[in-house]
């Protein structure tokens, strides 16, 4: 039974800067987890975030909010001179969920807490005003005294819990940091980050980068909380360095988890955006492409452009190694390597968009001589005759199709880039693709396409693919970070049946290595980047990737079937306990009188055994392959192995039912 039903008058409000405001990663915590919250909360759920009028124009509807209490609250601070909107109900990709959302008006707070020039801070500032304001309001409304839960979400909206404590209002508050300011920025510098966390002078660290105001406003939230979330293990113990408090629970980030009824549906979509991939290749290649598509595979590395922090780094010198391994072994596979991150550019490049032109000229043109070809053929046939293939082209068809050979001709190699970069000379990965010469030349095994446009989208007139659907097209999603708190890219291909490489520095990455025996086997590559050097590193990614380009299609077939297998694992439907417990420990310690907290029981979440078809020793396996030799290929059956995975794995028990409560 839901808890809200179970206690009268508990209220959950769940607070962000990034409702219904796409900036990040947190956006999509919130916007997939609505669903499973709404359907343990019903109506007294309620997001509030800011008022950004272009996203709360696209994303919800304009309602009036069904709970009397916040109806009055509005209503009073709306007479009071606020500007609070109540956008809300549901529409396709939207929140499903009331929505409150504050007019922040953009500049300074006038409050000495952030310095003036910082308007993100002053922002975050208002905000947090705003939202003790509006919690204090909400309480003197109701009826009867309310038990309110208010889950803050990162620094940008902690203003609000300090206050809400300051202020002494009746709520249970919880804490949830996605990263942590400091180490976001001690990482991306030049810091063994990890080895000296408990060392770091964070207060001098803070000072000397200019956001010491910030770390304040996130250091005061995670003390100020009821109960501290973070999104893994790994910003845990970030979080217990950094900012002084050890998490009292770990919230891992879900994905609303679409299921096919047939196993194969997402194997067919594999292909069938593949066929999309391959067309933007055929024409970004026009003129140089002599290697087989059907022997080529598809890696990618996509996210917020952080070189170094995102593991763009240690790719592109694993890439160079791997085009010398599969050169000198004479291996007939090519990788197309993309890299979508987005940076400052000038818009597409001429090149490119040639490529892609000279294609559609070359489909325009066998059409048009297979048009010709078929009425003949017709007329050839209509009259009881074979057709005389000497005939069947003519002059005018040969000039047609050598013009339209010719116009492939290029004189240089493909571009590595599809933009005109702003920072050309000075961008990461620019620069080390041109320290390691991996230029797309004809002998190079590996080629390198970099996107970067904001968004994939399919109107591009390069690659009209939205990103879902490229990466349902590729073979392998790359992201070997150094700073990855969570990690939705990996996560996202898992539930899509595509294989990743991540790191054990990746919450996702650890996550994945304590619920599965065998990740690899999984198609879930995890790369030591904890306790290795970085030559390791770059030895085991590099290995990864060669191991993977060996297998066979039929053995990519079955790593996806068990990837795919995963995705009850990364499931709201499963991980939103985790939210759920973080609330009940908020209530017991805000409201000990009415609510109580029992720890729920170790170990009771899902294990993954080494799938059913692979040897129990690891000298007998061929790295991260599923199958060991193509006899065995003969006598495998998919959907034996997968029944049989299915009885193994560790489910955990069904969620959790009612809070302990008191009276
Ligand atoms: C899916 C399709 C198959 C196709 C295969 C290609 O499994 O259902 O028809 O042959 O993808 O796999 P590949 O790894 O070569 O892209
Ligand atoms: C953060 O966004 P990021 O990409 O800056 O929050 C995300 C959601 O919790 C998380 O997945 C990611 O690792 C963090 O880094």
């Amino acid at each position: 039974m839901p808890l809200a039903r179970s206690v009268s008058n508990v209220v959950l409000f769940e607070v962000a800067w990034e409702v219904a405001n796409k900036v990040g990663g947190i956006y999509t915590v919130l916007q997939t987890k609505a669903r499973v919250t709404a359907d343990e909360w019903g109506e007294s759920y309620v997001l509030v975030g800011p008022y950004v009028e272009s996203a709360v124009r696209t994303q919800v509807e304009l309602l009036e909010p069904p709970q009397p209490a916040l109806r009055r609250t509005l209503a009073a601070m709306n007479a009071q001179g606020c500007k609070v909107g109540t956008p809300g109900g549901s529409v396709p990709e939207g929140f499903g969920v009331s929505l409150v959302a504050f007019e922040v008006v953009l500049g300074r707070s006038g409050e000495a807490w952030v310095p003036w020039y910082d308007r993100e801070a002053n922002d975050a500032v208002l905000f947090g005003f705003l939202v003790a304001w509006f919690l204090g309001e909400f309480a003197a409304q109701s009826e009867e005294r309310p038990f309110i839960v208010g889950h803050f979400h990162e620094w940008l909206a902690g203003l609000g819990l300090v206050l809400s404590r300051a202020r002494r209002l009746p709520v249970a508050t919880i804490f949830t940091t996605h990263a942590t300011l400091l180490g976001r920025y001690l990482c991306a510098g030049s810091v063994d980050f990890y080895n000296n966390l408990h060392s770091f002078d964070v207060d001098k660290e803070a000072g000397e980068r200019q956001i010491y105001h910030r770390y304040c406003l996130e250091r005061a939230a995670a003390h100020c909380a009821h109960v501290l979330t973070t999104v893994s293990h790994v910003t845990a113990a970030e979080a217990e360095h950094l900012l002084k408090r050890k998490p009292d629970l770990v919230t891992p980030n879900g994905l609303n988890v679409r299921k096919f009824s047939a196993m194969h549906e997402f194997q067919n979509l594999h292909a069938q955006s593949k066929a999309r991939v391959q067309e933007f290749v055929r024409g970004h290649f026009y003129g140089h492409l002599d290697f087989d598509l059907d022997k080529t595979l598809f890696f990618f590395i996509a996210g917020r452009y952080e070189f170094s922090n995102k593991g763009a780094d240690i790719f592109l010198e694993a890439l160079a190694r791997l085009n010398y391994l599969l050169r000198v072994n004479g291996s007939e596979v090519t990788v197309v390597a993309f890299f979508i991150m987005p940076a400052r550019t000038n818009n597409f490049n001429v090149e490119s968009l040639k490529g892609q032109a000279v294609r559609k000229q070359l489909w325009d043109t066998a059409n048009a001589v297979k048009e010709k070809f078929g009425k003949k053929l017709y007329e050839s046939l209509l009259v009881g005759n074979l057709p005389d293939m000497n005939k069947m082209l003519d002059r005018e068809d040969f000039t047609m199709m050598k013009r339209a050979i010719f116009a492939t001709q290029r004189q240089s190699f493909p571009p590595v880039c599809t933009h005109n970069m702003l920072d050309d000379a000075t961008d990461p990965i620019l620069t080390t693709i041109r320290r390691i010469g991996l230029f797309n030349s004809s002998n190079d095994r590996v080629k390198v396409i970099i996107f970067h446009p904001e968004f994939l989208s399919s109107t591009s007139p390069l690659l009209p693919v939205d990103y879902e659907e490229f990466v349902r097209g590729c073979h392998l999603g790359v992201f070997p970070s150094y700073y990855e708190p969570w990690g939705y890219t990996p996560a996202e291909c898992t539930v899509m049946g595509i294989p990743s490489v991540s790191t054990n520095l990746s919450g996702f990455g650890c996550f994945m290595e304590e619920h599965i025996a065998d990740p690899s086997a999984y198609g879930i590559y995890i790369v030591d980047r904890r306790f290795r050097a970085p030559e390791e590193w770059c030895a085991q990614l590099t290995a990864f990737l060669y191991g993977f380009c060996q297998q066979s299609r039929r053995q990519r077939i079955v790593q996806r079937n068990r990837t795919e297998r995963l995705s009850d694992l990364l499931d709201w439907k499963y991980l939103g306990r985790y939210y759920t417990f973080a609330r009940r420990m908020a209530l017991a310690k805000a409201f000990p009188e009415s609510f109580t907290y029992e720890p729920p029981e170790a170990a009771a979440g899902f294990r993954y055994p080494r799938p059913a078809s692979v040897p129990p020793s690891p000298a007998l396996s061929r790295l991260s392959s599923p199958r060991h030799s193509d006899d065995e290929d003969e006598r495998y059956d998919e959907e034996e192995e997968a029944a049989k995975d299915r009885a193994n794995i560790r489910r955990p028990p069904s969620p959790p039912g009612l809070p302990p409560t008191r009276n």
